[in-house]
């Protein structure tokens, strides 16, 4: 593919000139912002990822800030995931939906205090869906995009790194908990969390400026941890079964259908625009879901648009994801697959612009 154009419109980060320094070898685009993708090698990446510990410029997770009395409402009103046992200090995985119940993003909410939310979006205009609500009902809450910029320190000896950076006290965050720690004398939200399954933190960097301070110092403080730049990997998110928004799934589906029922609490989500068209699709199930899909044979080409999955020369779903895994020596895919073909085992051919290879359906992830 032909290179981007840089241009205002597409917007750095405040980590970019670390990125760059770092050797940065792709980007994609992610909520008008650039996102690396590749550093050294996407595979190089991901045994480094496994053993070591990254620095992600993650700041294409931008926040959209719920500030006023009425913010604990808006944010119900967003989400069929009942709020009402969440605390600040808590971070919540948290379908948003749409009134027919379609998916418009899937971020992470961070209760700040029971007046201030953040929403750590995925790549789509979630704003102005937020500001929409909060004006046409007239709701008591400030909406807006703060110069707030994720940080993620993310593999097996992300721990050890923080440690040194922002004390042994990192030490004690829960998974899904954040705790406020001191860098240059600012208090910022540090997060157990992040884009991968190897473990590790996100840092809501509050405050463009601090930005490369903090980058360098991570990077100064892990040379013996063989700390490095690194970006979301598509081929170990695959194998965790990480969904990504738009390439996975869109608003023409339900969170049953991406398999985040578990995040829904529809009956008791009182608020939720979505509550009712959910309500009638969840009494039914879903007719299609993702599953983790096995490609067999030779390594797949990257998918940029969605393979037909064929039983004979019956469509009976896609793939969006795939990518050949090192570790588990077979290419990995996430795809929607139709009730009647989604059970384990289930086995299929899939249709790539190389040609057709054979596939299992699985029900659980690879890690
Ligand atoms: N962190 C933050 N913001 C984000 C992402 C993130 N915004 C964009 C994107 N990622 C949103 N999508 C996801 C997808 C998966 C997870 C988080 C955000 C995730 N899932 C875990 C899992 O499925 O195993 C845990 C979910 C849970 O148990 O609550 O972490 O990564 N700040």
């Amino acid at each position: 593919m032909a290179l981007i154009s840089p241009s205002r419109r597409l917007r750095r980060t405040p980590f970019s000139d670390g990125v760059e320094a770092a050797g940065v070898k792709a980007y994609t685009v992610y909520n008008r912002m650039l996102l690396p993708t590749v550093f050294r090698s996407v595979e190089e990446d991901y045994h480094h990822l496994k053993s070591a510990v990254q620095i992600w410029d993650v700041a294409v997770e931008r926040q959209v800030e719920l500030r006023g009395p009425d913010a604990a409402r808006l944010m119900q009103m967003l989400t069929p995931r009942d709020l009402r046992g969440m605390n600040a200090g808590q971070c919540y995985y948290v379908p948003i939906v749409d009134e027919t119940g379609g998916m418009l993003n899937d971020p992470v909410a961070v209760k700040l205090a029971e007046d201030r939310w953040w929403i750590s979006i995925a790549d789509s205009d979630l704003l102005l869906w937020v500001k929409g609500i909060a004006n046409g009902y007239r709701l008591d809450v400030l909406v807006d995009e703060p110069d707030v910029s994720p940080l993620a320190v993310q593999g097996p000896k992300a721990e050890a790194l923080m440690a040194r950076v922002f004390g042994d006290g990192v030490k004690d965050v829960k998974f899904f908990r954040y705790g406020m720690f001191e860098f240059q004398g600012r208090q910022l939200v540090v997060a157990r969390s992040g884009y991968s399954k190897q473990g590790g933190f996100e840092i809501y960097v509050e405050g463009s400026d601090i930005a490369m301070p903090l980058w360098n110092a991570l990077m100064e403080a892990g040379k013996d941890l063989d700390v490095y730049a690194g970006c979301p990997n598509l081929i170990e998110r695959i194998e965790g079964g990480l969904l990504s928004y738009g390439n996975d799934m869109n608003d023409d589906n339900t969170p049953h259908e991406c398999g985040l029922g578990k995040f829904c609490n529809t009956s008791t989500a009182i608020g939720c625009v979505g509550r009712d068209a959910l309500l009638r699709v969840a009494k039914e199930g879903p007719v299609k879901q993702l599953r983790p899909i096995e490609i067999h044979g030779d390594a797949v080409p990257t998918c940029d648009r969605l393979w037909p999955l064929m039983d004979g020369d019956r469509q009976v779903g896609t793939v969006s994801s795939a990518a050949y895994s090192p570790d588990f020596a077979t290419n990995v895919a996430i795809g929607m697959v139709r009730m009647t073909h989604w059970d384990a085992g289930s086995e299929l051919d899939v249709v790539t612009p190389t040609g057709i290879q054979p596939v299992t359906v699985w029900e659980t992830f690879w890690i």
